[in-house]
């Protein structure tokens, strides 16, 4: 079922008079946004180790993609590109951001949710943000308002993690503020150097009680868990790392109930499936995968916790969710919490080769969901190549904006193809890898930039690179596990790639 660039399109729904909705009649637009949740992790995309029953609702009656790629293989870059629509690989600064990285995305930058904003939209954050905050890097003062964040950018509000779950500061921010705030427990964060008497992970094992790390992740200590950053103070401010799918669930479901009457834009970007691995108790025990699988789970309720809001206030039908990942999946990221153990026959990347990080398609291609019953009346499996990097642009079209001069340079409209499954016309997609190799894919066909250095990532988790000294090409209608490398048999395709992806990279102006 994974290699579906075999199978034929099932019935696609009646073609949709796509385009602007008239102004009473725009849909809400969700996006669900998983962190590190795989192609092959869902009960719709053949996961059989776990079960999705709500994700699976969306597949049942939406569309779902088996060509669809986020636009790098990791967090930040990825979310970058979402956002703004601009390749990240454009600029500098957008690689996986510390925890006290400024905002990466600048104020005067368009991103999704301006557009959202300026065309009459309620628009919120929940959940993992990792772009930044504040004006300057290493300089955010946690104990008062941050001076840059999430409104600057168009969000009407937000509840959000600065990083990841594994990086400080580890508390939740709301609206620029500290959640929770804790005045008797100050906050003081640094990615340089520890704090005097805070003990860190490297130094003491005996007081992970909850996970330990398998690589890196061993200095603040923060709920019995070792992450990356030193951080001292905040008190009950600080999350506990059962409790944060709920929390976040419980800040999207009160923003969709708060602007039920009127037309909202929610990005909601879950922790889950990310590392430290570490979900509510009422998973635990409940996957033979164990934690991973149980974030999987968590993952799934979450999903569950949307629809059910949607259904009870009667916005199922004018709702438009896209559901999709980051990145591709990644077993062990840095704590041993059995997941390499326990995987035995699921496969997280389904057929494809590799995983996160990477420049094969276990890097950047990911699941995605479209589920709109209004518009969409039946159910499809669409084939089209498809880039999260053409949100802003298809987005804009939905609701009739046009996009200011310079914003988004790199989107395309493909609203034909994310809410019909059917393109007018085949885009190329770039994707870029952890260690910025960039790929092209056109059709069936994928070319991936020569690059030296190690077959294998060198710092921790095991996985293949992609790089090689040579070009690759890739028929991945014959050859989706991209095994045989066959850019001798047909110089004409890689040229034709390779010229393209030259004149992507020379419309990047210097900073
Ligand atoms: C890596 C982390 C990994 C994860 C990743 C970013 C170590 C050893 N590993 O550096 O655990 O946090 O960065 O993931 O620190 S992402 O999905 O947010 O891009
Ligand atoms: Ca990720």
């Amino acid at each position: 079922m994974q290699d579906g660039l075999k199978y034929s399109l099932l019935a696609l729904a009646a073609p949709l008079a796509l385009g602007a909705q008239s102004a009473g009649d725009r849909p809400n637009v969700i996006l669900i946004y998983a962190d590190d949740l795989g192609y092959g992790d869902l009960s719709c995309y053949g996961a059989q180790a776990v079960s999705t029953p709500n994700v699976d609702r969306l597949a049942n009656s939406g569309i779902r993609f088996d060509n669809a790629y986020a636009a790098a293989a990791t967090s930040t870059p990825s979310r970058y590109a979402m956002l703004t629509g601009e390749y990240a690989w454009r600029r500098a600064g957008t690689d996986v951001a510390a925890g006290d990285a400024a905002m990466i995305i600048k104020p005067e930058q368009y991103t999704l949710a301006d557009l959202f904003s300026e065309a009459g939209y309620k628009t919120a954050v929940v959940g993992k943000w990792h772009l930044g905050l504040g004006e300057e890097s290493g300089r955010q003062d946690w104990n008062a308002p941050l001076k840059r964040h999430t409104k600057d950018i168009g969000f009407d509000y937000s509840y959000i993690m600065a990083a990841t779950a594994d990086r400080v500061p580890c508390v939740f921010i709301e609206q620029g503020q500290v959640a929770n705030y804790d005045p008797t427990a100050p906050i003081s964060v640094s990615y340089a150097k520890p704090f005097e008497n805070e003990p860190l992970g490297r130094d003491r094992p005996d007081l992970l009680y909850n996970l330990k790390h398998s690589h890196g992740h061993d200095m603040a200590i923060v709920n019995g868990i070792g992450r990356i950053g030193y951080m001292k103070g905040g008190g009950k401010a600080l999350w506990r790392d059962e409790d944060i799918a709920d929390s976040i669930a419980t800040k999207a479901v009160e923003f969709i109930e708060r602007n039920q009457s009127e037309p909202f834009f929610l990005y909601l970007a879950t922790n889950d499936v990310h590392v430290p691995r570490f979900p509510h108790p009422r998973f635990r025990g409940k996957s033979p995968m164990g934690l991973r699988g149980e974030a999987i789970m968590q993952f799934d309720y979450t999903v569950g916790q949307v629809l059910q809001t949607l259904d009870r206030l009667g916005l199922t039908e004018n709702t438009l969710i896209i559901l999709s990942s980051d990145n591709g999946a990644v077993i062990d990221d840095g704590y041993a919490d059995s997941a390499e153990e326990l995987l035995r026959e699921h496969k997280p990347s389904g057929h494809s080769r590799s995983y996160k990080y990477s420049a094969f398609e276990g890097g950047a291609r990911i699941p995605a969901l479209v589920h709109w019953p209004k518009q969409i009346q039946q159910p499809s499996v669409s084939h089209e190549v498809v880039s999260q990097i053409d949100w802003i642009a298809s987005l804009a079209k939905l609701v009739g904006s046009t996009l200011p001069e310079g914003a988004a340079p790199d989107s395309r409209d493909a609203l034909q193809a994310w809410l019909a499954g059917d393109a007018t016309e085949p885009l190329y997609i770039i994707t870029q890898a952890a260690n910025k190799t960039l790929a092209i894919r056109l059709g069936d066909w994928k070319y991936i930039q020569p690059k030296g250095g190690p077959k294998m990532i060198p710092w921790g988790p095991e996985i293949e690179t992609g790089n090689s000294d040579v070009d690759q090409l890739y028929n991945l209608a014959e050859d989706l596990g991209e095994a045989n490398n066959v850019a001798e048999q047909h110089p004409e395709i890689v040229a034709k790639l390779k010229a393209i992806l030259k004149s992507e990279q020379a419309k990047t102006k210097t900073e």
